[in-house]
């Protein structure tokens, strides 16, 4: 029986994913929970606060849901981790740690969501391999290469645990949390509700990026395959598009004709500048069939669809 934890549950991928996992696995089977209670909890909502890096109160918590399986999205992301790195090594390694050695522990599956952020200025801008250089510049990217270590480290003493690399992720139901890649969700609101946006990187800047119902396929395709299929333990590379960010503002204009998007760089240009293009992602679509379905065509129609519609609704 499926006993998940959802850490880190109303981030942008943890809104998406609880709704994702709940459908699959039954509501009553699947604990939410964030280091912060969010206001108005319904009675049946199982939310629990939790701060990862509390090993007590993560055991304590697991003990007594029974829990099987985390999915371990409790994380500062790119740009936070630069304005705050104490807390970002913090948080991003010893709370893994904390949930590795659960795991180790309690025998359970774990998920971790790495990021193309573990590759750095040397690392093959095109076509990225899926092993090669890996110098990140960032806090954040530091922790994601010294996670993936983590991983490879407790799947050696027997955890399943599988990660993903994670590129940007594009969606519209929960806001970013503080990344590099926020200018591709960003300028989807703003284009809606005001008919411009100030884009914080270069127009020519290009990422690779993923729809958010992409992103939930993958993390569940990942997490049912076979275990005889996973043959990257740290991490693997995975992506859909890549686009810069004057080719999304094109996109939207076929929608929004009147929209326009300036350009203003600050200090997350460089973070940009140090990831890679274009990821190689052939490992998981050969090792456990992995396929991305939304184009960037298809993405745009699809969130100017959704966000139209629920700015609609809200009366704006
Ligand atoms: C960030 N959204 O920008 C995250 C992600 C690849 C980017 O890791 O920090």
């Amino acid at each position: 029986m499926n006993k998940i934890l959802v850490t880190g549950a109303r981030g942008q991928i943890g809104s998406d994913l609880v709704s994702a996992l709940r459908e699959h696995y039954g509501a009553t089977n699947v604990i939410e929970s964030g280091w912060r209670a969010p206001p108005h909890l319904s009675e049946s909502q199982l939310f629990e606060s939790l701060d990862v890096t509390d090993q007590r109160q993560l055991y304590k918590l697991i003990e007594y849901h029974q829990i099987d399986t985390i999915y371990h999205l409790a994380g500062v992301l790119s740009a936070k981790g630069e304005q705050h790195p104490e807390r970002c090594w913090n948080v991003n390694v010893n709370g893994l740690r904390n949930v590795l050695e659960a795991a180790k522990c309690f025998g359970i599956q774990v998920f971790f969501p790495s990021s193309i952020a573990v590759f750095g200025p040397h690392s093959p801008k095109l076509d990225t391999p899926q092993v090669t250089v890996e110098d990140p510049t960032t806090m954040y990217g530091i922790t994601k290469v010294t996670g993936e270590l983590l991983c490879q480290y407790y799947a050696q003493q027997g955890v399943d645990v599988r990660s993903l690399r994670l590129p940007g992720i594009i969606s519209y139901s929960a806001p970013p949390g503080g990344g590099t890649t926020d200018f591709a969700v960003e300028m989807f609101h703003a284009a809606v509700q005001f008919g411009t946006y100030t884009c914080f990187v270069r127009p020519e800047t290009r990422l690779p990026m993923m729809y958010m119902p992409d992103a939930i396929r993958a993390i569940l395709g990942l997490m049912q395959a076979a275990p005889t299929a996973i043959t990257i333990r740290s991490s693997y590379n995975i992506t859909a598009v890549s686009f810069s960010a004057a080719e999304l503002a094109a996109e939207i204009q076929k929608h929004l004709p009147d929209f326009v998007c300036h350009y203003k760089p600050d200090f997350r240009q460089a973070i940009a500048d140090s990831w890679p293009s274009v990821i190689d992602d052939s490992r998981a679509r050969a090792d456990w069939g992995w396929k991305h379905k939304y184009n960037l065509a298809a993405i745009v129609e699809e969130m100017i669809g959704e966000i139209g519609f629920r700015s609609q609704k809200a009366g704006n």
